[in-house]
């Protein structure tokens, strides 16, 4: 069946796989787990002279983890930089990752465990022992573990130090409900889309360093900074590859193409149809590989043969003459180029099959396994730990879309909008128990209200967090974790052969930099929180490791590594990697196991609605020195950037007379006013159909005393949901801005042009 036939493939080929099957067992402990390792003197000349550079750090600003060194002077980080042994990141870090320094220091920062004894969303805390939190929470949840089974609980876990308690209550305690933001609001749709096409995940698995043509479609690098990722694009348009960029703005990666392509939102599915549909029609594919690795090449060829460049053209505001020019200079340059599966992909609710076509369009050019083409190297073979799966039947049975036979092609968990409406409607059953560990659904999921609902519904809320994000508002209990740079937890590994032409696999640990203990908070790391929790709910007997020291050695010593080997060479291993060109993919160009599913079976354009008249869309994308919500209280970066501009088109501002920088508010289509007020930024580098402007802003927790009320939070204004039928990710996308509205505090509308 389609369904688990797709789903066990993706957990063979997903990175997450790696991640989270790499955690058990037992090792001696160190003394004193948490010392930093201290290396070695630094020998710059000049104020730094007494200071030392500790290694084994591992940021964690954002998802990318890249290797760090700190500058350490009596016993307090003063810089960060990239490790030099590193062959992933080298000596670079982004913006961000030199502000993990003012994170850590961050006066607003959780100290202690708290009791919430005032309301969810309008708290009052009160100090308590980490005996009482703990005490609370497994009694709480155990409650709910004990009225309504194991399904009665949520997890909405991301990042790396949320992978142990994710897998105590997917594999032990038993939920399928885990909504996890790196899937269902990012990643996922493309993953499970390039599995059902390619047979395998790509993460960002395309050879760009390499490429002839670097294609890309919504993806914004120099704004998405991930470092190396960013040094193998800026490496490939060095060595001359031509650049083509995808996004209705003029984005800081439209500024370096060579052919920017200012799309109507929503429309790239006919695109890319029209591209494919050109090159199939004028021979001008790779038909050795088509016929070599091709299935369903016929079914696919017929189905799109009505997407010619003129239907293409009206659909998405591209001239005829560009679309042809796009297809004509991928096929010159084929195999050699880089279809890019792009990495924030729920936009608009037709998102699968618009990552179908693009897996799809890699297939027809041959631009697999070869040079520029989509080639994932072989990473180092790492040891395994983690919770053993005591009870993952009883979360199979209740997966809420297996039961509901629905979204087949889910990224592993449950799609979030499935276990928000099961909690508030009860139906097919209760979920009253909430357990958040480093994401802030508040600013990640659309609809404000109704993951509120949900969170108002629960007999019970936990959160574990850095900072006083506005989700920490809903806790009844909230947790304060160590932060990145004061704890083990997993191992970064991977491999390069592109940014310096030696083929080369690494294996990194996070290791703290400074100590996590202090006079003046309580934080715990996440192996000790979730052990506590463990044996107090009665699930002691399965706990996998005593600490994190001890399951960051399990997993090296599968690689025959040890911390204190690590420390030896610097923070980092590296040592041979394999050739990685030659891969031969097959392509199903046309998907029985989609078909099969009810779903079109070749890659299809589907509509999306149109504003209604005087409404421009609302799009969305990154701010270089932000991570979405988590940096807002951040000195440094918001001295840097500290609002979201939003941008309008210049002829549009002209009309309803707005000047560059004026204070504006906006109002969506359901009349939903932003609490907050920007500046907007005027310019040609828009379409005049849509407004923009950067995620993350608008914290509303007054506890986040830098971030409080600075820019406008993109996400109040997502009330309209729309759901990947394939995967039940959120598009967010469809939601437009009013621009009719009149006079507004501060800001003046006129009608959209
Ligand atoms: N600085 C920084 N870098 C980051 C992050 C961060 O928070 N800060 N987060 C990281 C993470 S987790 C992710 S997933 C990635 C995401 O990075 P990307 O995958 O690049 O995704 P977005 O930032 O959502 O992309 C937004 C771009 O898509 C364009 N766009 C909007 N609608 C459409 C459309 O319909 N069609 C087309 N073709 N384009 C459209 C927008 O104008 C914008 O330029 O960034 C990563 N890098
Ligand atoms: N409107 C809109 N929505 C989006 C996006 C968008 O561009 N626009 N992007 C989507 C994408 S691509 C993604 S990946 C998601 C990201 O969604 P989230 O992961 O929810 O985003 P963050 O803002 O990083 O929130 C993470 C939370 O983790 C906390 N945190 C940080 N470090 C730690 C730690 O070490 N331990 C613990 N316990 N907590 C920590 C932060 O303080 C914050 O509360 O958002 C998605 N949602
Ligand atoms: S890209 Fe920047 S924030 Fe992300 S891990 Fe690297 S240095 Fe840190
Ligand atoms: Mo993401």
């Amino acid at each position: 069946m389609a369904l688990n036939l797709t789903r066990r493939k993706f957990l063979q080929t997903a990175s997450l796989a790696a991640a989270t099957a790499a955690m058990s067992g037992c090792f001696a402990n160190r003394a004193n787990a948490s010392t930093p390792f201290v290396k070695k003197p630094f020998t710059a000349p000049g104020s730094f002279a007494d200071t030392t550079t500790a290694v084994g750090g591992v940021c964690e600003m954002c998802f990318w983890r890249c290797q760090l060194v700190g500058k350490v002077r009596d016993g307090k980080l003063v810089k960060l930089e990239g490790n030099p042994k590193s062959i992933d990141n080298g000596v670079s870090i982004c913006a961000r990752g030199n502000g993990g320094v003012k994170l850590l220091y961050d006066p607003d920062r959780l100290k202690f465990p708290m009791k919430n004894v005032g309301k969810r969303g309008a708290p009052e805390w009160k100090r308590i022992s980490w005996d009482e939190a703990l005490d609370e929470c497994s009694t709480k949840l155990k409650a709910v573990i004990d009225k309504y089974g194991p399904h009665g609980i949520a997890i909405f876990p991301h990042g790396s130090s949320a992978k142990y308690p994710m897998t105590f209550f997917e594999h032990v305690v038993g939920t399928p409900n885990n909504s996890e933001a790196s899937f269902f609001q990012c990643r996922g749709v493309r993953d499970m889309a390039y599995v059902a096409t390619l047979d395998t995940a790509p993460d960002e698995n395309v050879d760009m360093a390499n490429a002839k043509v670097i294609f890309l479609l919504g993806g914004h690098f120099g704004e998405n900074v991930h470092v190396s990722h960013v040094k193998r694009y800026l490496k490939g348009l060095e060595n001359g590859a031509k650049l083509v960029v995808v996004d209705p703005r003029f984005s800081a990666s439209a500024a370096k193409a060579h052919t920017w392509v200012k799309i109507k939102p929503g429309t790239d599915t006919a695109f890319l149809l029209a591209i494919m549909n050109h090159l199939i029609k004028t021979g001008k594919y790779n038909k050795a590989y088509v016929e070599a690795n091709g299935e369903g090449f016929d079914k696919f060829k017929a189905g799109i043969s009505h997407a010619t460049l003129d239907w293409a053209a009206k659909i998405s505001d591209v001239p005829a003459k560009q679309i042809k020019e796009v297809a004509e200079m991928l096929a010159a340059n084929a195999p050699n180029v880089s279809i890019h599966p792009g990495r924030h992909v729920t936009w608009h609710g037709n998102d699968f099959q618009r990552e179908r076509a693009l897996a799809c369009l890699t297939g027809l050019l041959g631009a697999i396994g070869v040079k520029g083409g989509f080639v994932k190297g072989k990473g180092p073979k790492v040891g395994k730990s983690g919770w053993p799966k005591v009870n993952v039947e009883h979360a199979e049975a209740h997966a809420l879309h297996h039961m509901a036979k629905k979204h087949q092609f889910s990224p592993p968990g449950t799609p979030t909008d499935m276990i928000r409406e099961t909690a508030v409607t009860g139906k097919p059953y209760a979920i009253k128990g909430y357990v958040g560990w480093g994401q802030n659904p508040i600013q990640t999921i659309p609809d404000q209200p109704l993951t509120i609902k949900m969170l108002q519904q629960m007999d019970f809320v936990m959160v574990c967090d850095v900072m006083p994000t506005d989700i920490t508002m809903y806790a009844d209990i909230l947790l304060p974790e160590s932060s990145y740079l004061e704890r083990y937890d997993m191992i970064k590994t991977g491999v390069q052969w592109d940014l310096s032409g030696k083929q080369e696999q690494y294996i990194a640990a996070r290791m703290p930099l400074v100590s996590p203990t202090s006079a003046d908070h309580e934080r715990k790391d996440s192996v000790w929180i979730v052990n506590e929790l463990a044996k107090r709910m009665g699930y002691g007997q399965h706990i996998p490791v005593q600490s994190e020291l001890e399951m960051t050695n399990k997993i090296l010593a599968g690689a025959n590594l040890s911390v204190e080997q690590l420390v030896k060479e610097d923070g980092i291993h590296v040592q041979p990697g394999v050739d990685p060109y030659g891969a031969v993919l097959k392509v199903k160009f046309f998907s029985q196991d989609v078909a099969d599913a009810g779903f079109p079976g070749v890659p299809t354009y589907i509509p999306v609605p149109e504003p209604p008249k005087g409404f421009a869309r609302l799009v969305y994308g990154r701010a270089p020195v932000h991570t979405f919500n988590r940096s807002m209280n951040n000195v440094w970066l918001m001295n840097e950037m500290p609002e979201n501009p939003v941008w309008l088109n210049d002829e549009s501002a002209k009309k309803m007379g707005l000047k560059d920088g004026d204070r504006i508010e906006l109002v969506n289509q359901d009349g939903v006013k932003s609490e907050t007020s920007s500046v907007v930024k005027v310019t040609p580098g828009i379409r005049k159909d849509t407004v923009y402007m950067a995620h993350g802003y608008g914290t509303k927790n007054p506890a986040m005393t830098v971030g409080v009320g600075k820019g406008i939070d993109d996400q109040s204004l997502i009330t309209k949901r729309v759901v990947d039928p394939e995967t039940g990710a959120n598009g967010m996308r469809n939601n437009w801005r009013d621009d009719t509205a009149g006079k507004l505090t501060n800001s003046i509308y006129g009608g959209m042009p």
